[in-house]
């Protein structure tokens, strides 16, 4: 540890301690958060099925960076790289179509064996996996619809996808010892004005009892389910809005998705985490970045998420959270971009572990505005930075921008030889 490191720390923790923060124990809070980290940012949600689809789903990537990965041995390679300059020990979200298989194996037919070297790869690097079914960039949802598809076959095909998704996700968590969470996102919508909003509404109602029919130990697989506003093609309806979802979630205890593009562009995702974490069994975040509108750029450490992960802090609401990651970017290097959103994130978390919560609160109660004003702008230039570095530090990953080298020595080696 260098000297220098330890006595800023030092110095921070003192400063912190005046407030009733704990330093450490901020620290170790902060260790135990895991962030899913979603493979798809590596290879601009491509996977590995079906490689000969385009991306559809009203989702889309820009930009042609070179580097992207072409296979399951050398996105893991690349996650590995990203690991070792993220502090901490996290998850990894994998998509239906990033099976590690050499089989023809349609998505209704998937099974864990496909999954299987995903499975081993985690176990030896500490890993989580969560897990998705991919209703998009298929045959069998061009038309824009899939679980609310009016065709009972294609219906069915997209059920059978999600109950296997279900059990390949109750294998991960059954085998690596953690929860696995499964989220069923879908792209269902309108270009233009329906004539009937409601019957595809009641379709994806019914599929999903489908899906959810079969138990599942808790234990090894959760069940979410991620609203959207709209999508490109899916301007003016999508079957899964968030009223929908927020009902069936709350009926049948599944968590909640809440994915930070997927509302109107002044709503946010942290205002509503309070108030659903009073209601929902577990809540599940896809912690995204939408400029202007749904465009999933690389999170940043900007004000919605200190909001969040301040939310998360203050309402005690760590634990019936999962924390999950949703952006790609094709115009910068894939790797940086896992490695500056995962950190931004973390550093998020820390910021808000280091805030004089109690303080604030106290201020509220006696309403003093005045003080919680005061203290809560004064808190924006307390030497969090210290504590990020010896964090880091500790941790065994580059301090500061210094992971920025090892990205652009790993782009030369190995990613630009692709
Ligand atoms: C789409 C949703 C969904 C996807 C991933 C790839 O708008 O956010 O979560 O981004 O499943
Ligand atoms: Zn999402």
């Amino acid at each position: 540890m260098s000297s220098n490191i330890e006595k800023s720390y030092e110095e921070a923790k003192q400063l912190y301690a005046k407030h009733g923060v704990d330093v450490d124990r901020a620290l170790e809070t902060l260790a135990n958060i895991k962030i899913s980290v979603h493979c798809w940012q590596g290879d601009d949600v491509r996977g590995f099925l079906n490689r000969d689809q385009e991306l559809t789903g009203g989702i889309s990537v820009t930009g042609n960076y070179p580097g992207a990965a072409r296979t399951p041995e050398e996105l893991r390679a690349d996650l590995e790289k990203a690991f070792s300059l993220i502090p901490g020990k996290h998850k990894v979200n994998l998509h239906a179509i990033y099976a590690d298989t050499d089989e023809k194996v349609e998505l209704d037919r998937i099974e864990p064996k496909h999954y299987e070297k995903w499975v081993s790869w985690a176990k030896e690097q500490g890993l989580g996996l969560d897990f998705n079914p991919t209703c998009f960039s298929h045959e069998y949802s061009k038309d824009g619809f899939t679980l609310s598809h009016p065709d009972p076959n294609i219906r069915k095909f997209w059920i059978d996808h999600c109950k296997a998704s279900r059990r390949i996700g109750a294998y991960f968590g059954e085998q690596l010892g953690q929860t696995c969470v499964t989220n069923v996102w879908i792209p269902d919508g309108y270009k233009d004005t329906p004539a009937d909003r409601l019957a595809p509404r009641q379709r994806l109602k019914d599929a999903l009892d489908e899906v959810f029919a079969e138990p599942i130990n808790p234990a090894y697989n959760l069940d979410a389910v991620e609203s959207k506003l709209f999508g490109i093609g899916a301007e003016a309806y999508t079957v899964g809005s968030h009223e929908f979802y927020m009902g069936y979630a709350l009926k049948n205890n599944k968590l909640i998705c809440l994915d930070a593009g997927h509302f109107h562009p002044t709503e946010v995702i942290s205002n509503k985490l309070s108030a659903l974490s009073l209601f929902a069994e577990g809540i599940l975040l896809h912690v995204s970045r939408p400029v202007r509108w749904d465009s999933d750029h690389v999170v940043t450490l900007d004000d919605e998420l200190l909001d969040i992960a301040r939310e998360l802090v203050r309402g005690n609401l760590l634990g019936k959270t999962h924390i999950g990651l949703d952006f790609f970017d094709a115009s910068i290097n894939r790797v940086a971009a896992w490695v500056i959103g995962t950190r931004n994130t973390i550093k998020a978390l820390l910021r808000a572990l280091l805030e004089p919560v109690e303080a604030l609160k106290k201020a509220e109660l006696e309403g003093d505005y005045t003080t919680r004003l005061a203290l809560t702008e004064e808190f924006k230039f307390y030497p969090f930075g210290a504590v990020w570095d010896y964090y880091c530090e500790k941790s065994g990953v580059p301090v500061r921008e210094e992971w920025l080298a090892e990205v652009k020595a790993y782009e030369r080696n190995v990613l630009l030889k692709r």
